[in-house]
């Protein structure tokens, strides 16, 4: 089995501020907590910006320069920047990140999903800025818009910077959307598949939808030409993680996927929720990879490589 790589999303854009008081918000604050996840062993950290002045979430190339280079300076963690950014941006402002920055690896979402987020709504009642409560609600009616035509265009950009993408898999078409792209020549296996569960609007986290994803994706690209990792949002993150570990897969942990270390007890830190993977590993017997151990295992360009 390989070494476990641990991937660290800092802040995302699902999560708002009032959630959490430890979210990072502004480049520094994000940029400090990527640094320190690394420091607690993640191999992986995945980058979204946000607004300094209020949170909300940004695409804009200065906060993700200002982020990505103050990680780099004092990390060669593995930096996978967003194209998923959020509902609310055009999909050639997502994927602006990957031409201005060529990172070693980038999201990529292979379908389309509802994703709502306004079931926090029944009890969050106390806004830390004007826009968050809307956000919520608005979710109601979003389509996370990721369509063939968007694939395309990913798949030419990933290519020409020979930026890895992480294939976002939030539902079990979205592996079918996979072979499809594959079958014309548009993506190369290996694959890495981001196996995403528990978004409302997409398929939940139980452990029966995990062995069927593994299963399916087995079936359609044989066991040797994809690794994988596991996403579980909100309460499950931890229990798909334990299955992941044992079952030969890699994990995502962090606060833009899930705010609590233990039941009802908020995570001070990313820090702290890559801890709690280390030591899982620990107790199941897997070594942790280090982000070059990452790069091997995934086939990434290199942090020379980069264009930040
Ligand atoms: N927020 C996660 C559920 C992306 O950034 O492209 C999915 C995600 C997508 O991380
Ligand atoms: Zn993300």
């Amino acid at each position: 089995m390989d070494k476990l790589i641990i991937t660290a999303a800092i802040t995302g854009a699902a999560t708002i501020p009032s959630l959490s008081p430890y979210l990072p918000l502004t480049p520094q604050q994000i940029a400090d907590s990527a640094i320190e996840a690394a420091r607690a062993g993640a191999a992986i950290v995945h980058i979204h910006a946000r607004r300094p002045e209020d949170g909300f979430p940004s695409s804009d190339p200065a906060h993700f320069r200002e982020i990505l280079t103050k990680i780099k300076a004092e990390s060669d963690v593995v930096i996978c920047v967003t194209t998923g950014g959020s509902a609310m941006m055009t999909v050639e402002e997502r994927a602006a990140v990957v031409p201005t920055f060529q990172p070693e690896m980038c999201s990529f979402n292979m379908g389309s999903i509802n994703f709502a987020l306004h079931s926090a709504l029944k009890y969050l009642k106390e806004f830390k800025y004007p826009w968050e409560k809307a956000y919520l609600e608005m979710s109601k009616d979003f389509v996370f818009k990721n369509t063939f035509k968007d694939f395309d265009y990913l798949c030419d950009i990933t290519r020409a910077n020979n930026t890895k993408p992480e294939l976002e898999i939030y539902d079990v078409g979205h592996l079918y959307n996979v072979d499809h792209l594959a079958s014309e020549g548009k993506m190369q296996p290996p694959f890495h598949l981001q196996f995403v569960m528990g978004v409302l609007g997409a398929i939940r986290g139980t452990p029966e939808d995990l062995i069927y994803l593994h299963t399916k994706a087995e079936t359609l690209f044989g066991a040797n030409n994809f690794t994988w990792s596991v996403i579980g949002v909100g309460a499950a993150e931890i229990n798909l993680s334990t299955m992941a570990i044992h079952m030969g897969g890699h994990v995502r942990v962090g606060l833009e996927d899930n705010i609590y270390i233990s039941k009802g007890k908020l995570a001070k830190s990313n820090a702290e929720l890559v801890e709690k993977i280390v030591k899982l590993a620990d107790l199941l017997g897997r070594d942790v990879a280090t982000p070059a151990d990452a790069r091997r295992i995934l086939g990434l360009k290199g942090l020379d490589k980069v264009n930040f």
